[in-house]
């Protein structure tokens, strides 16, 4: 009785947390308004983005997904450590996708905290809705949002990818004129100019090449611009930002006019503390800002497309109805061959990738400035180096990694340190994604205070360098996140093999 006594106040006195919960998502084909017409669209529990999910550290999540499509689907957790054959990608781990009207349930511990995301990984499914955001943290907090970027169109994306395979610029309608030709002329020489052309042409591609896909309407959280989704803050109370770029192919800057950000996390995990104006998220990528308003007028969360084609926007505001100032779109950037690292031998894109476009005396953050709140625990230097070189041919609209279109999966030991080395050989910056564990981005910084990342650009033309500690046994896929050069052979696997057992 005295046992069973002290039992019970033991329970008692324990914080109760929650240990196990379980969650319920339905895929399912219906139209929705996103873009004022009726689009058929995949939604998730009947919305887009799907519902974001509340984990906490610690917590064993079971989480039931019902397919009510016509088409095998998936859903696989970016960002979370978990077991392989919980990752959710069909052929992988003894996963074979959800068949239609089935349920398949997922289990797994959650072992981390921060900021991720999930999608399918099945067909193009992603880009007609199949999304949403995870928060890891201890409770939900009201001052506490998520900003879900997505690019979604009217058009099928399967019509999206037999466009492109016809012709690569078919949605590069912003091209570069004959007139630039003089203009640049005048600036950088007759003889520079002709060259530099000579060379985009020798590569395929042109120099607005920025993305390849831009009929695009930009979300918030599902929302369209003028929808303006808006999020209520009290003045001088801080306000945290989950930004998640669940695009299928658009890079955005993004900015706060009027408020500074202090960047706290990247790719869900803690960095030192940096006041930043803007920073550059690419596709699978997060970012997690402190904002503190000061004054009660709206703000504007702008977020314009890398190739300014377009942009989302969200409002931070005292009160529901307001709206902040739209500033104009700054002048996209037009690589030329420099940018591209063309003509150097060495070119580190770990520093990130600059923007001419940032206003003068603002802080872009830079990959540079990344630094891990924690430090790294594995300290030991790489014993070999592994080379992916990203290559594609953008007349055929065929990526590469290593020469090969879905190259064979790469074998490294369990346990083994391994340097991976990025080398973009296109004109696209390429957000390669490793699953299953966090690479170490070699940015510059000491070896103790790397930053985690899942999802690293590696710029045009230059090349980007990650420690890996292979300590989760499995097969990881390995792929450039956005959706059409996956879809198109950039997408391999890494191979974690434990020895003889
Ligand atoms: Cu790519």
């Amino acid at each position: 009785m005295k046992l069973f006594y002290s039992l019970f106040l033991a329970t008692l006195l324990q914080a109760a947390p929650i240990l196990a919960k379980t969650y319920d998502l339905e895929i399912k084909k219906q139209d929705v308004f996103v873009t004022g017409k009726a689009v058929e669209a995949l939604t998730i529990n009947g919305q887009i983005p799907g519902p974001t999910l509340q984990f906490s550290e610690g917590e064993d999540v079971e989480i039931h997904v019902k397919n009510s499509m016509d088409e095998t689907t998936s859903i696989h957790w970016h960002g979370i450590l978990l077991p392989p054959e919980m990752d959710g990608v069909p052929g992988l781990g003894g996963f074979k996708g959800i068949a239609p009207q089935e349920t398949f349930t997922y289990k797994f511990k959650i072992r981390q905290a921060g900021t991720y995301w999930y999608h399918a990984h099945s067909n193009l499914q992603e880009q007609r809705g199949v999304y949403g955001a995870i928060v890891i943290a201890a409770r939900p907090d009201p001052n506490d949002h998520v900003i879900l970027l997505s690019d979604f169109s009217e058009e099928t994306p399967q019509q999206i990818l037999a466009n492109l395979k016809l012709d690569s610029g078919y949605y590069n309608y912003r091209k570069r004129t004959f007139g630039d030709f003089f203009s640049d002329a005048k600036k950088y020489g007759f003889f520079a100019t002709l060259k530099d052309r000579a060379m985009w042409g020798e590569m395929r591609m042109d120099a607005t090449d920025l993305s390849d896909v831009s009929k695009y309407h930009f979300l918030v959280n599902g929302k369209n611009i003028d929808e303006n989704w808006t999020a209520i803050f009290k003045k001088n109370q801080p306000v945290r930002l989950r930004f998640v770029n669940a695009s299928a192919m658009t890079f955005f800057d993004v900015s706060i006019p009027h408020l500074k950000m202090k960047l706290i996390e990247a790719d869900g995990q803690s960095v030192r503390p940096l006041a930043i104006d803007e920073f550059r998220i690419a596709p699978a990528e997060t970012y997690d800002v402190i904002v503190e308003p000061k004054e009660n007028q709206a703000y504007t969360i702008f977020a314009e497309s890398l190739d300014r084609t377009g942009y989302a926007r969200a409002t931070l505001a005292p009160r529901l109805g307001m709206s902040g100032e739209i500033s104009k779109m700054r002048a996209r950037t037009v690589l030329n061959m420099a940018d591209m690292g063309m003509d150097h031998e060495e070119n580190s894109g770990a520093k990130g990738w600059a923007d001419a476009s940032t206003p003068l005396g603002n802080k872009a953050l830079s990959y540079a400035d990344l630094i891990s709140l924690k430090p790294q625990k594995d300290l030991r230097q790489p014993i070999r180096e592994i080379t992916f070189n990203f290559g594609g041919s953008m007349n055929r609209y065929i990526w590469t990694i290593n020469g090969e279109k879905f190259p064979a999966p790469t074998r490294v030991k369990f346990g083994e340190r391994l340097r991976l080395k990025f080398i973009n050989d296109t004109m696209m910056a390429h957000p390669v994604h490793l699953h299953g564990m966090f690479m170490q981005l070699e940015n510059g910084q000491k070896m103790q205070w790397l930053p985690n990342k899942h999802t690293i650009i590696v710029p045009p033309g230059q090349s980007v360098s990650a420690l890996l500690a292979a300590d989760e046994a499995g097969e990881w896929s390995f792929h450039c996140h956005l959706l059409y050069h996956m879809a198109s052979g950039m997408m391999s696997s890494v191979t974690v093999e434990k020895g003889d057992e």
